[in-house]
């Protein structure tokens, strides 16, 4: 069996704790379950023999100084951001630290597909690029749109 390490990141409302938790259980949170400094889910896919424990952390300014050190070690960086609200795009620099790791395989999401994408494709590939991003993948984490395909990028990723 394969551990991996993979943490998301990103601002707050972008939707890592739904997402998260989607790709754990199938099914999204329970209403106003903010994440406080990090939370932990895990996903075990029995084809690939790979368990992800995922680290949501949290987006909020005051416990930003913990993402480094609960990241440390990750070996995928899940880099997400709101597709309708474009400054959490251009914010994903602020996580450089955690970006930057050595070795760190990223992966940029953009999420809530469903409210109808307001950041263009040309932002998005600048920021893959600069973020040295291996995939882009495009979901609605609320309703399980490309989650699947999000799953399988992980597991590839992190077998490769
Ligand atoms: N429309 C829409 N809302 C979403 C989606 N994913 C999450 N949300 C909502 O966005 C809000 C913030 O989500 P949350 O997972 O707490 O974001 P976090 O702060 O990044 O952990 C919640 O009200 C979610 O229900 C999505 O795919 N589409
Ligand atoms: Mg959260």
């Amino acid at each position: 069996m394969k551990r991996v390490k993979v943490v998301f990141v990103g601002e707050t409302g972008v939707g890592k704790t739904t997402l998260a938790t989607v790709l754990a259980t199938g099914r999204p949170p329970d209403a106003s379950a903010m994440t406080v400094g990090a939370d932990f889910h895990v996903l075990r896919d029995a084809e690939s023999d790979v368990t992800l424990v995922m680290f949501d952390l949290a987006g909020q300014e005051r416990f930003r100084h913990l993402a480094p050190g609960i990241a440390k070690g990750a070996d995928v960086v899940v880099a997400v951001f709101d597709v309708s609200k474009p400054s959490t795009l251009s914010l994903l620099g602020d996580w450089s630290e955690v970006l930057n790791q050595e070795g760190v395989k990223i992966v940029l999401v953009g999420n809530k597909l469903d409210l109808g994408p307001s950041v263009g494709p040309e932002d998005v590939r600048r920021v893959a690029e600069s973020l040295n991003a291996r995939e882009v993948v495009l979901v609605s984490a609320l309703y399980g749109h490309n989650v699947e395909k999000l799953k399988e990028t992980l597991i590839r990723i992190a077998l490769s």
